[in-house]
């Protein structure tokens, strides 16, 4: 079970973050933080104690905190942010995450964002991305070695992130985009595949038991529910347009 979750919150100018989304409207503070307040207080709700930050105003993506983390049982590695825009963002992170673990940190060259870090038991998966290079995996790799777990360095073709791809759903299954059907390296997990036109809802958070998803997939949803998890559907169009999701809005643990 997951006991905390830090978070922050979105600036006024979030809408000068980094995307790739072609939008059909811009992205609206005001609905943004509401859809970030619903969403702690989701995390509230089954179990998890938030501690949220101030938004950044020099990092206009700085409340997508996944990607300045990795946190296990042991030890929080602190991630040097692939994007030169990000750089900087993981310095508070690090100074809460000091307060519950031990500390490690990701160096240059060697750059790392959290979203492509996907934890399942005692083994990670590390994507490559443009965000996450050779060296930043190579260091994170022999950090998670050294505290036991073990892990598989997997490419990341389409998507930002890993995690745009791939994530745990619960029993022993991977709920994965069209991009990784039949990839040798997500071997030993069943996996459910999303449809090509809801391949955003890959992007589900497994937690406590439950299941968030974003609201409108709902080919996904029925998929899901063959699991029998508690689904809680989420409305995270404004975190789309700014290319996010439900798993990098919190570091849990
Ligand atoms: C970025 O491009 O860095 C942000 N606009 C979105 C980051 C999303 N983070 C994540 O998927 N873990």
């Amino acid at each position: 079970m997951f006991t905390h979750a830090i978070a922050r919150k979105p600036g006024p100018n979030f809408d000068q973050g980094i995307t790739t989304a072609v939008n059909a409207s811009p992205p609206d503070y005001e609905t943004l933080v509401s859809q970030h307040e619903t969403y702690l207080a989701t995390l509230r709700s089954i179990g998890l104690s938030v501690v949220l930050l101030d938004a950044l105003p020099d990092h206009p993506d700085a409340y997508f905190v996944e990607d300045t983390a990795v946190v296990t049982a042991d030890v929080a590695i602190i991630t040097n942010p692939g994007a030169d825009a990000r750089k900087g963002e993981e310095e508070t992170i690090a100074a809460v995450l000091a307060q519950y673990r031990k500390t490690e940190k990701i160096r240059p060259p060697g750059t790392v964002d959290g979203g492509d870090v996907l934890q399942v038991g005692s083994h990670f998966f590390i994507g490559l991305s443009e965000r996450t290079n050779h060296e930043g995996a190579g260091q994170l790799s022999r950090i998670l070695t050294r505290y036991g777990y073990t892990y598989t360095v997997v490419p990341v073709g389409e998507g930002l992130h890993f995690k745009s791809g791939v994530n745990y759903v619960g029993k022993n299954t991977l709920l994965i985009t069209e991009d990784f059907v039949d990839n040798d390296q997500l071997e030993g997990y069943d996996t459910i595949v999303v449809n090509r036109d809801e391949s955003y809802a890959a992007n589900t958070l497994f937690i406590n038991g439950r299941l968030l998803v974003p609201r409108g997939y709902p080919d996904t949803r029925k998929k899901l529910e063959t699991l029998g998890f508690d689904i809680i559907e989420l409305d995270t169009s404004e975190v789309r347009k700014m290319d996010g999701g439900l798993t990098c809005m919190s570091i849990r643990f």
